[in-house]
């Protein structure tokens, strides 16, 4: 016996709506939570920025009074600066960056700025950026000799990488300030004379973005909790701008065995799970770097003999300018190895931009970022976040 059309018609339709209820039913809670637009590039991983997200925990040292008045001899401010290496040419990016810095935290705190230029300052860099705090301002030149490229770099074999990596679409290899600027911030910045006596920097670039009121002393955090680095964002590298930067170190390590801490996050600088073409590029390295366009981060790490040693090293190596060795994978491979994990922070709470990336947590002290949104470029991006791997190695201190 046959039914009818229309009955056939009803029953196909009941099937297909229980299919796809059940299809949906038993879809992981994660997929739902992706942001509309953005396909899933992280297989089951859930974005702990969907939680509710607070303060880190106590001690916090926070506002009292005028204890953190800008012009009080008896502050309670920490011997840590803002600070900011950048170009006169750049000055409303950077403002743009103060601004947002001064309005969710320093307008409370009152830190000093230290502005870092390899050339003078203009006077329209200084009357603004001077204008844009009410805190102490400073400027100060890079001297020469830190800038350099340094004498044993052989320039043809510079220029001839050069070609080499550009075509390989090494983003900046052709310019040579910025493989200065990369070597300046791995091993040249503490060094500053007028950083000698500072131990906490922040750093901050211009056209950088902040999205969250943060009501504690982030400085004094680092300190009281026992905190080498602070983070952000975790991104993976572009592997051909870091081909010799893990067999340089493993070279170093094996003359200095002595310098492994024995709680190091070695098994996330090496991890091959993730992006395994990644690693095999970068001769064992995972590429996954803090993105230190943000850091908070203790002196005394970089000014200690395992950093100072491995940064000689990479130095004579040439990478800085053969390849293009970035700051970011030189300090994350340098805290990964000799630094204990423990002493590694991640500032969730400190909503963060650098186009094209975002931190933005779950906080309703938070305005002007989606959370969880990692990007606002394009979703294939997404690709490019390891904090995936740093938080299975290292937990989410
Ligand atoms: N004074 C100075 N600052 C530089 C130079 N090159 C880069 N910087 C600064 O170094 C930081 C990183 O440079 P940026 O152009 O933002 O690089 P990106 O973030 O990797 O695209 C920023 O704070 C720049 O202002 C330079 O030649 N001179
Ligand atoms: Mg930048």
């Amino acid at each position: 016996m046959s039914l009818p059309r229309g009955m056939r018609l009803l029953a196909l339709l009941t099937l297909g709506l229980f299919v796809y209820l059940l299809v949906i039913l038993f879809r992981s809670p994660s997929k739902l939570d992706t942001p509309t637009g953005f396909p899933k590039y992280q297989g089951d991983f859930r974005d702990p920025n969907y939680e509710p997200t607070g303060e880190p925990p106590e001690p916090l040292r926070r506002v009292d009074g005028d204890n953190y008045a800008p012009n009080n001899p008896k502050s309670a401010r920490i011997n840590a600066t803002l600070l900011s290496l950048v170009r006169n040419e750049e000055v409303n990016d950077l403002l743009q960056s103060m601004r947002d810095l001064e309005r969710t935290w320093n307008h409370k705190f009152n830190y000093p700025w230290l502005f870092i230029n390899d050339k003078p300052f203009s006077e329209e860099f200084k009357r603004k950026t001077r204008a844009a705090t009410k805190a102490e301002v400073r400027y100060e030149i890079v001297p020469e000799d830190h800038w350099a490229v340094p004498s044993w770099i052989n320039d043809d074999l510079y220029h001839e990488s050069v070609e080499i990596l550009t075509e390989q679409n090494v983003q900046y290899m052709g310019k040579t300030s910025y493989h200065q600027m990369c070597r300046w911030n791995s091993g040249m910045f503490y060094h500053l004379p007028a950083l000698q006596d500072v131990r906490y920097y922040w750093r901050v670039e211009p056209n950088v973005h902040f999205f969250c009121d943060v009501d504690y002393d982030v400085f004094a955090y680092m300190q009281d909790h026992n905190k080498t680095y602070g983070f952000t964002i975790n991104l993976y590298d572009s592997p051909q701008s870091v081909a010799t930067l893990w067999p340089e170190t493993e070279k170093f390590i094996a003359d200095h065995p002595e310098y492994l801490h024995k709680n190091n996050a070695l098994d996330w600088v090496t991890d091959s799970a993730t992006r395994p073409e990644h690693n095999l590029k970068a001769g064992g390295y995972s590429t996954c770097h803090f993105w230190s366009n943000f850091e908070v981060a203790d002196m005394e790490f970089w000014r200690s003999p395992a950093y100072e040693d491995y940064f000689a090293h990479l130095d004579r190596a040439g990478g800085f300018f053969y390849e293009r060795w970035g700051d970011a994978p030189v300090h994350s491979i340098a805290l990964g190895l000799f630094e204990d994990k423990e002493k590694i922070h991640w500032f969730r709470d400190i909503g963060y931009q650098h186009i094209p990336f975002f931190n933005c947590p779950n906080s309703p002290k938070c305005k002007g970022c989606k959370t969880g949104v990692l990007t606002d470029g394009e979703p294939f991006l997404y690709k490019e976040d390891c904090r995936p791997s740093w938080f299975k190695y290292a937990g989410h201190g």
